[in-house]
């Protein structure tokens, strides 16, 4: 048997060490994250909106919590009536939908509990009839704390008088007589303007308005009156720009500090993205200097890619919507990866 050299040994196995010593640097020296990404969530399935974000036109829902354009909003699909101030009747919240209904001659009320908003707003929601009231049904209305109707402005359908009305201080504004229209989904707007209040029903094509000049710190109402049941659903609180149009933009920003040595070098963002609606995304270094946009306008579920990445980076969504439709935000999602071996 030939042996193998001392000379031949190390001409061979030399090469071979040094190989397996250029593996061991290479895989060392590679950042974690090419392995695996830490992740941190906030919105559905992670932390809570509130607390770790600010809004500016922008506001979570309350019924299906997710990020909308807006002062207030509530699609009621968790069932409950949290967030609201009610009187009069009965208030049940079913299969997302938020039932009113009264067997007397009495108002039914419900307002958002906590609303600071003075400047002017517009009141958007869906409602359907199945009992006609005595006397006001498909009622929007803006007033004090407590509803007067005295004090208030409201407007909608009053049934013994076969007509609708909008009132300011419960004089007649504007009165129009149509064929009623029962049992069906219709929505509703209720302006209140720098100069007027306005209000809309797709139900029988109604406008109406009443030029008495608004008062501030007015709540938005949910109203009937007397013998009805009508069903709510989709309420939304949206400001008015100063020529008095539906804002139709808001932004959320949110951040998070990955703490230190680990950098953020990816974002998801999941949103539905109603017909005509997108969103921007923009981002920086942890209250640093402007934000930059790493993209352009995206629909729907996106993957970003930041670079460079930062330890503490802040994130903005800007919604674009329009006069009646929002985008949803769903979450925001940071992945991180350590530089540290
Ligand atoms: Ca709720
Ligand atoms: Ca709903």
């Amino acid at each position: 048997m030939e042996k193998i050299s001392l000379t031949k040994t190390v001409a061979i196995g030399f090469p071979i060490l040094l190989l397996l010593y250029f593996f061991y640097l290479i895989i060392f020296n590679m950042p974690q994250t090419d392995i695996i990404g830490s992740t941190w969530t906030i919105g559905s399935s992670g932390n809570a909106w509130a607390g770790n974000s600010t809004m500016d036109n922008a506001t979570e829902d309350n019924g299906n919590h997710k990020i909308k354009i807006g002062i207030f909003a509530d699609n009621f699909d968790d069932n409950n009536l949290n967030g609201w101030t009610t009187t009069g009747g009965n208030h049940t919240v079913s299969n997302g939908i938020y039932k009113q209904q009264t067997n007397v001659v009495e108002w039914i009320t419900a307002r958002p509990t906590i609303f600071s908003y003075t400047s002017p707003a517009v009141i958007l929601a869906k409602v359907n009839v199945a009992d006609n009231g005595s006397s006001l049904d498909v009622g929007l209305g803006w007033g004090n704390s407590t509803w007067s109707p005295s004090t208030g402005v409201f407007a909608g359908r009053r049934d013994s008088f076969g007509r609708w009305e909008i009132r300011t201080n419960d004089i007649v504004g504007n009165i129009i007589i149509t064929n009623r229209t029962m049992n069906v989904w219709s929505n509703l707007q209720l302006y209140k303007k720098f100069n007027s209040y306005n209000y809309t029903s797709s139900y029988d094509n109604v406008l109406m308005s009443s030029s008495n000049s608004p008062t501030n710190s007015q709540y938005p109402y949910l109203l009937g009156s007397s013998q009805i049941i009508q069903f709510w659903d989709n309420v939304r609180i949206v400001p008015l720009d100063p020529n008095n149009n539906i804002v139709t933009k808001g932004n959320l920003t949110t951040w998070y500090d990955a703490g230190i040595g680990n950098e953020i070098y990816q974002i998801d963002i999941n949103a539905i993205t109603p017909v005509n609606t997108n969103y921007t995304v923009w981002y920086r270094q942890n209250g640093t200097g402007s934000f930059t946009q790493p993209g352009h306008v995206y629909t729907g579920n996106r993957t970003i890619s930041l670079s460079p990445g930062y330890r503490n980076t802040d994130v903005r969504v800007v919604l674009n919507g329009n006069q009646t439709a929002t985008p949803e935000l769903i979450s925001i999602r940071f992945t991180y990866f350590s530089k540290i071996h």
